[in-house]
């Protein structure tokens, strides 16, 4: 088992349509980008609107300037702007979704980096069975997976609260999608928040998954940074050091419009614990 290394990541959304949401940072790419550096972080985790939107924004020039890393792309904007899934009725929905977010894996791929895809699993509903909803998800992410393996990269799969899908709640059930994959491109991404929500132990979920955890949106259990809340992260640290993980803490949290405080208070926690 290789020993586990940890990486910091902040999250800075470029959506102001997703206002409320849980990113640290907001707007501003260059000034939040730098802020993150001087406070410590090794990458950021950027939330935008499109892909050619943040081509347009001079992220790589950004990059190299600070040394920060990018530590994923989120997709989540094309429900949050456009109410694009992967599961919709509609095949044409089905297909600007994919779309979406493969222009994404391309761009985040430029960067070594994965994409995220969470929100845009959608859900079952009346016209749609849940066999059927999974069959679609499980193409869509055999395709989306195959293309970032193809640029030398990962997919990751976010499970997300009941309140948010019906589909991937919970740890286990993302194992199970994964591994009914033709694809092993795509990794598990745990979000302590949801995980807080649905799992009887987020720790021992995280160990039973093992090589498929990916990323980990690092959050307390009222969605403030961590240490904010009432999470014990002991365990859950302690169960990601026994996967060997490797890859980031990346803080995906509500600033409350004090993205430095909660971006400051998520490097205290995230020193202590690791
Ligand atoms: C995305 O990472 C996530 O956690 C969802 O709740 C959408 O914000
Ligand atoms: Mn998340």
């Amino acid at each position: 088992m290789p020993a586990a290394s940890f990486s910091s990541s902040v999250t800075l959304s470029l959506v102001p349509e997703a206002a409320g949401g849980p990113f640290v940072f907001w707007g501003d790419l260059p000034r939040n980008a730098r802020l993150a550096k001087s406070l410590g972080f090794d990458a950021i985790e950027v939330f935008a609107p499109s892909a050619s939107f943040l081509k347009n924004l001079g992220l790589i020039e950004i990059l190299d300037e600070t040394g920060l890393r990018l530590a994923a792309l989120g997709t989540g904007a094309g429900w949050v702007l456009h109410k694009l899934t992967l599961t919709h009725s509609d095949s044409s929905i089905r297909i600007k979704s994919r779309a979406f977010i493969s222009e994404l894996i391309e761009l985040a791929a430029d960067y070594r980096a994965p994409a995220i895809i969470g929100s845009m699993q959608g859900r079952f509903d009346g016209s749609v069975s849940k066999p059927q909803a999974f069959e679609w998800l499980r193409d869509a992410l055999n395709q989306l997976g195959n293309q970032a393996a193809a640029r030398g990269t990962l997919l990751f799969f976010e499970p997300l609260n009941r309140y948010e899908t019906n589909l991937v709640n919970r740890i286990d059930q993302g194992v199970a999608l994964l591994e009914s994959l033709e694809t092993d491109a795509v990794r598990l991404l745990v979000d302590l928040f949801h995980a807080n929500i649905e799992e009887v132990s987020t720790s021992e979920a995280i160990k039973k998954a093992g090589r498929h955890v990916g990323h980990i949106h690092f959050v307390d259990s009222n969605r403030r940074a961590a240490g904010w809340g009432q999470m014990d992260f002991k365990p859950i640290i302690e169960a990601l050091k026994a996967i060997g993980y490797q890859g980031y803490l990346s803080a995906e949290a509500q600033s409350h419009g004090d993205g430095e405080g909660a971006a400051k208070q998520t490097l205290t926690a995230y020193n202590t614990l690791v």
